[in-house]
């Protein structure tokens, strides 16, 4: 009797051990496995999702993109959290073996990762490139501070047709790499750390794909990040060798109206603020600065908050709080605009109860 009362409560004290121990596990696990909140991309040459983001973020409903910009469009269309989510495209626990895990044709999508969100970039067609000369210097943008374990940076080979040919591993040639960079060697940048990494990518013209290799000093995280660029001289075409027109410069007097003298108008700059994604007890916000009729050299956006507004992290400016009242400066790298000219930079916050648009005032700063 004695003996099967001890047997069982040795059978539920051990039950109880096992099941504590289990919890505590799950727990452990779901900790460990929840991915950091920002994480990060290649900013210049934009990646694909992010490029989108900057270009449309503000607009993303707007039907003209169809036109003007339409593999960005059927991104959207897809599934705007590929935009919204431009720094989350990685995958986990790979080992190092990217191209098991990720096959050809998907490579732009990370191997399809957190599947359907980012398939849309594997889209093939004429996706808006950058502008780069042969020898560039690639910017990653490193919002979690993960640092690198490397970054490894491929150009598609001179003869890869982008806007024909799925991307595959043997279209690709290695043309940058940086090895271990902890995130404090990185560059302190707005709302996170950069690096630059210098690429070679010499025999290059006209369209082609830069991919980019993340691999993060954070768990086994790996970023997979196509940029599309324009080497220029897309043609190879030796210079026109018509001869120069022999046509003698017109003698008409130049005008003599002097220049006009109006001065630029004061705070010569607008800002437009947008909300572009809210969920329970956080959103994102846009806010883009125009420069009015004259250059600016350095911008100022502020607003109110009248509802317990918070900003927790910016990009592209740099933001304070003084009470309610909410100051977004300019980063180094936008503060210098041509009349006219936009930037955008964005921010997460959080509300409570409401969180309409507030009015923004813009200044112009030296
Ligand atoms: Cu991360």
């Amino acid at each position: 009797m004695s003996t099967l009362i001890r047997s069982r409560r040795v059978f539920w004290l051990f039950a109880i051990a096992t099941a504590a121990a289990l919890l505590l596990t799950t727990a452990l696990t779901t900790i460990q496995a929840r991915p950091a909140s920002a994480h990060g991309s290649v900013v210049d040459p934009a990646s694909r999702n992010y490029s989108c983001w900057q270009r449309w973020g503000d607009d993303f409903q707007n039907p003209r993109m169809a036109t003007e910009d339409p593999m960005c469009w059927q991104a959207w269309q897809a599934d705007p959290a590929a935009m919204w989510n431009w720094n989350g495209l990685f995958r986990e626990g790979v080992g190092g073996n990217h191209q098991g895990a990720v096959p050809n044709g998907q490579l732009c999508s990370g191997g399809r990762t957190q599947s359907p969100r980012y398939n849309s970039l594997d889209t093939i067609g004429a996706w808006k490139t950058t502008a780069v000369s042969n020898n560039f210097r690639l910017r990653f943008f490193d919002q979690a501070s993960h640092g690198a374990d490397y970054i490894r940076v491929y150009v598609t080979r001179q003869g890869f047709n982008a806007l024909t040919e799925p991307l595959g591993w043997d279209d690709l040639e290695l043309a940058g790499q940086i090895g271990n960079t902890p995130a404090s060697q990185w560059n302190p940048d707005t709302g996170g750390v950069s690096i630059q990494i210098p690429v070679n990518a010499s025999g290059r013209t006209g369209r082609h794909i830069v991919y980019t290799v993340w691999q993060a000093s954070h768990l086994d995280q790996s970023y997979y990040l196509c940029s599309d660029v324009d080497f220029g001289g897309g043609s190879t075409s030796p210079p026109p060798t018509t001869p120069p027109p022999t046509t003698p410069p017109p003698t008409t007097p130049p005008p003599t109206t002097p220049p006009p003298t109006t001065p630029p108008p004061a705070g010569a700059c607008t800002a437009t603020y947008q909300v572009t994604g809210q969920w329970s007890g956080g959103f994102q916000a846009d806010v883009k600065v125009t420069a009015g009729g004259s250059p600016t050299k350095g911008w100022s956006v502020s607003w109110n908050y009248g509802n317990g507004q918070q900003v927790t992290s910016s990009w592209n400016a740099t933001v304070s709080a003084n009470g309610t009242l909410v100051t977004a400066r300019n980063a180094n790298h936008n503060g210098t605009l041509a009349a006219g000219a936009s930037t955008t930079f964005g921010f997460l916050g959080s509300w409570n109860g409401s969180n309409p648009v507030p009015l923004v005032s813009c200044t112009t700063t030296s």
